[in-house]
């Protein structure tokens, strides 16, 4: 807290000296050449207890951001905003006062837990996350910390009560987002510049620890928490708050899951520490976007991919058709291409104010669900091989069964799969997931296989779990 004497010592509310203090600690060297900080991660390295593990093994998660911004859906007074649909308060320069009145009109009257939650199923997620608070504010859950919540909607019931029972109970791990930014909230600030500035963020602090408390209070199925908004100046300076709280949370809850967008450390760096290592439980910065698919690097940490199916909306918006949208097999890839690499993949949903997801939604989802059913083994409980990435696709292996498989992309006019191993290991089966058709192998090479492929039109991904055994000529 900002004391009496701070205060006098910055009578002109210029630069705060508390500020001023964290922006300039000089960074100081540790005998083993990494940098001291009192506020970096709090373990290193992955963690191995059940509830990550099982974080880990979902592999396949469903994201959903709903609030106010779904019902206008990028529309404002006739006018269609291609920029992302939660944004619209911003792109269209709707007042404060006016967006806030959306609240009025927030009666979500076809949203159904349980139907919600089987589309989930259905379509093979294992967890889900929720937005409970975007940017705008406005919370889903009724909160006692603020009037601007679904309790003070015509709607007024606990939705999130209905959500996560209905989740939980479908078997789908309950995960919450929390935006940090608030463009609600009367102490939010982006910069400290003055002392009001200081003081007004040192409630807000105390707000957001309530609600995060809250939260994990009013919802105990709940098994992690997914923090954004942590991008602006005030919380790169607040590395001590953000640190604290991450173990005040896990204290509270044993086993919660943070992703890295929590954090900042004692100099203001996100994600990862001054010294480079990851903060929180996994990384979230792969935001519409996969890593390199050859990276091994990126294995040596949980991470998770979030994706929209257009280009860049999360919320719901009416026009899909002003960008490209993904089809099943590109999201399918996606998919693949993030167990192979040992990260988890969070496919977007915006259901709109009433709580319908759009039927490309539905059909998509559909559609996964239908290759998962036959394709998952190579998905749940996958990690990365340890094998060089290869043209027709990727490689992924279970970590149970130790079984590798090959997810198929692409299919060379040859029908001819060129697959290589490591010298010392051969193929010695391979057989199609689904059909379980023994497809035929020709060896090519000491460490060279063609999986040799029914010639017929191939119009999904397909997958072969392959039998490997050493090489004697290496052994
Ligand atoms: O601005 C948000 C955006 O609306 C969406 O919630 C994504 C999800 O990762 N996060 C922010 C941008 O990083």
């Amino acid at each position: 807290m900002v004391n009496a004497e701070q205060k006098q010592l910055d009578p002109q509310y210029g630069e705060p000296a508390q500020y001023e203090q964290t922006k300039k600690k000089k960074p100081q060297k540790l005998a083993n050449g990494k940098i001291k900080l009192d506020y970096g991660p709090l373990y290193h390295g992955k963690r191995q207890d059940p509830a990550m593990k099982k974080w880990r093994e979902n592999r396949f998660g469903q994201f959903i951001h709903w609030g106010l911004y779904s019902i206008p859906g990028g529309v404002w007074e006739g006018k269609t905003y291609g920029y992302a649909a939660e944004f619209l308060k911003a792109s269209a320069g709707i007042s404060t006062e006016r967006w806030n009145g959306l609240k009025d009109e927030f009666n979500p009257t076809e949203f159904n837990g349980k139907e919600w939650a089987s589309m989930a199923k259905a379509m093979g997620a294992k967890y889900v996350c929720l937005t409970t608070k975007h940017h705008e504010g406005f919370c889903l859950w009724p909160s006692k910390y603020t009037e601007f919540d679904i309790e003070n909607t015509p709607y007024q019931k606990d939705l999130m009560k209905e959500f996560v029972d209905a989740y939980s109970e479908a078997g789908i791990d309950v995960y919450l987002y929390y935006s940090v930014l608030d463009w609600y909230h009367p102490d939010w600030r982006t910069k400290l510049k003055t002392m009001d500035d200081v003081e007004a963020f040192e409630r807000f602090k105390t707000f957001t620890q309530n609600q995060l408390v809250e939260l994990l209070e009013r919802y105990p199925q709940v098994k992690g928490l997914w923090f954004d908004g942590t991008w602006d100046q005030c919380w790169k300076d607040n590395g001590k708050f953000s640190y604290e709280l991450e173990v005040l949370l896990k204290e509270k809850r044993p086993g919660l899951i943070v992703n890295s967008r929590l954090r900042a450390d004692d100099f203001g760096k996100r994600h990862r520490d001054s010294n480079g290592d990851l903060m929180g439980d996994f990384e979230s910065g792969y935001e519409r976007r996969l890593p390199d698919p050859r990276d091994t690097s990126v294995t040596k940490n949980d991470w998770e991919c979030c994706m929209t199916i257009p280009e860049n909306q999360w919320g719901y918006h009416k026009d899909w058709t002003l960008t490209h949208q993904k089809n099943t097999n590109e999201l399918l890839e996606m998919l693949a291409q993030c167990s192979s690499q040992g990260g988890n993949f969070l496919l977007n949903f915006g259901p709109n104010g009433k709580g319908v997801f759009r039927a490309e939604e539905k059909r998509i989802a559909r559609e996964i669900g239908e290759w998962m059913k036959t394709n998952s083994a190579a998905i749940y409980g996958s990690d990365y091989a340890g094998l060089k990435k290869q043209d027709w696709g990727y490689f992924t292996k279970n970590t149970k069964s130790g079984e590798v498989y090959m997810i198929v992309f692409n299919v060379p006019i040859s029908y001819q799969l060129r697959v290589e191993l490591p010298k010392h290991q051969t193929i010695s089966k391979a057989n199609m997931v689904g059909i379980g058709q023994e497809l035929q192998l020709e060896k090519f090479d000491s460490n060279e296989t063609f999986v040799l492929l029914p010639p017929k039109s191939y119009t999904s991904p397909f997958v072969i779990r392959l039998e490997l055994k050493a090489n004697k000529k290496s052994q």
